[in-house]
């Protein structure tokens, strides 16, 4: 069986989950606890050598990167979330990598610098990661929404390895309070694939998710 090294609150690690329940894929997740430390136990870095989740064990096979990982599965299984066509498949492979490289890193950037740092002893606040976080994303939800406007999903009409990606990535926009109302394809688009069960099964929202893992922490550390 599939086993999904994984943490409930790892916005990588739940894209690989949206694909997994999509594609009805059985796997068993072991929950890696990262405010415990144990990503870098050993046990964990035979898993995965540099201590991130998500990683991946397929009956020995083992893999960390949550493109990476995507793509591995999505190829495995074959189905019209990730084409077997070049041009079409290169597309995808253009939006995948611009949702990890332009918005999940502006996110990861925002919710570090509004929330992590107080998780984490000894971690401090950078206020102007803060601020490229939010200009990034000034800067490349408009991006999304033009894409959108064209048509239905990230990389085409259809929906791709490239959506869950990208709705993973925007998983936190309610906690950092990005205002999607001024991207309305981009919101309908989420509001879309958010009611769908591959969603629905993973998580009814990240927010209220977060706040309840995390919430209690938080009101006790001081901003
Ligand atoms: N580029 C990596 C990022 C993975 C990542 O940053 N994982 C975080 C959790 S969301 C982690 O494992 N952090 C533990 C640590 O840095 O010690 C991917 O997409 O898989």
């Amino acid at each position: 069986m599939l086993m999904l090294y994984s943490n409930p609150l790892s916005s990588p690690a739940n894209k690989i989950r949206f694909l997994l329940n999509y594609l009805a894929i059985p796997y068993e997740v072991k929950i890696v606890n990262i405010a415990a430390g144990e990503q870098r136990q050993s046990d964990f870095l035979k898993i995965n050598p540099y201590g991130k989740i998500p990683a991946i064990d397929d009956n020995g096979f083992k893999l960390a990167e949550s493109n990476a990982i995507l793509r591995y599965l999505a190829d495995k299984h074959p189905s019209s979330v990730y084409p077997k066509n070049l041009e079409e498949r290169a597309i995808v492979e253009q939006w995948l990598d611009f949702a990890a490289n332009h918005i999940a890193l502006a996110t990861s950037k925002i919710m570090f610098n509004t929330y992590i740092y107080r998780l984490l002893a000894g971690a401090t606040k950078d206020e102007r990661s803060l601020q490229d976080g939010r200009l990034w994303l000034d800067t490349y939800l408009p991006v999304l929404e033009q894409q959108l406007t064209k048509q239905a999903y990230i990389a085409g009409n259809h929906l791709t390895i490239a959506d869950f990606s990208l709705l993973a990535a925007l998983d936190v926009a309610e906690l950092l309070d990005i205002n999607l109302a001024a991207y309305p394809h981009l919101k309908a688009w989420r509001q879309k694939l958010m009611a769908e069960s591959f969603y629905q099964n993973c998580h009814k929202s990240y927010g209220a998710a977060f706040k309840e893992a995390v919430g209690t922490v938080l009101d006790a550390v001081s901003n």
